[in-house]
């Protein structure tokens, strides 16, 4: 707890050097988004280098929706299915539900079609939600998160966003 409050204390002190930034923040190093169909609220967050973040993807709608983040939409048949660079590809990060902690695998909910290790979130409609929680890696500049449920057509029904990443 010491070392996480002393993370907050040097994020919050990175954010005044730089005159802070606006938008969804998430100066307490917690945020929660929203999947509804089909969209994410907020649609944009933005995240500090070196922060520890804790994310939570909660599902409103009435269909089951993932969130990832990475560039560059991959397309299979003319879809869009994922990214073809994942931001949390490679990195440290936890995963909790209804406070327990489980495994990546868990978290995409058995999805065998996208690497294990690229920070996946799946909730199922009705499902608990998931959260990630990750120190935040220095790949500055502007990311998508998005849900590709449906074979893409969630996607392509705006179901995306901004993750922006500053110092
Ligand atoms: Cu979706």
């Amino acid at each position: 707890m010491r070392a996480f409050m002393s993370v907050l204390a040097t994020a919050a002190v990175v954010a005044a050097a730089c005159g802070g930034g606006g938008g969804a923040a998430a100066p307490s190093g917690a945020v929660t988004i929203k999947g509804t169909d089909y969209a994410f609220s907020p649609d944009t967050v933005r995240l500090k280098v070196g922060q520890e973040v804790r994310i939570t993807f909660r599902n409103d709608g009435e269909k089951d929706h993932e969130m990832m983040i990475g560039k560059g939409v991959k397309m299979m048949d003319g879809k869009p299915d994922g990214y073809q660079t994942w931001f949390m590809q490679g990195m440290q990060m936890r995963f909790e539900r209804d406070g327990k902690a489980i495994d990546a695998m868990g978290a995409m909910g058995g999805d065998m079609d996208e690497p294990s290790d690229i920070g996946m979130m799946l909730v199922d409609k009705g499902a608990s939600p998931v959260t990630i929680v990750f120190t935040v890696p220095d790949k500055v500049g502007e990311w998508e998160m998005g849900c590709f449920e449906d074979n893409g057509t969630h996607y392509d029904q705006g179901m995306k966003g901004k993750v922006i990443v500053e110092k």
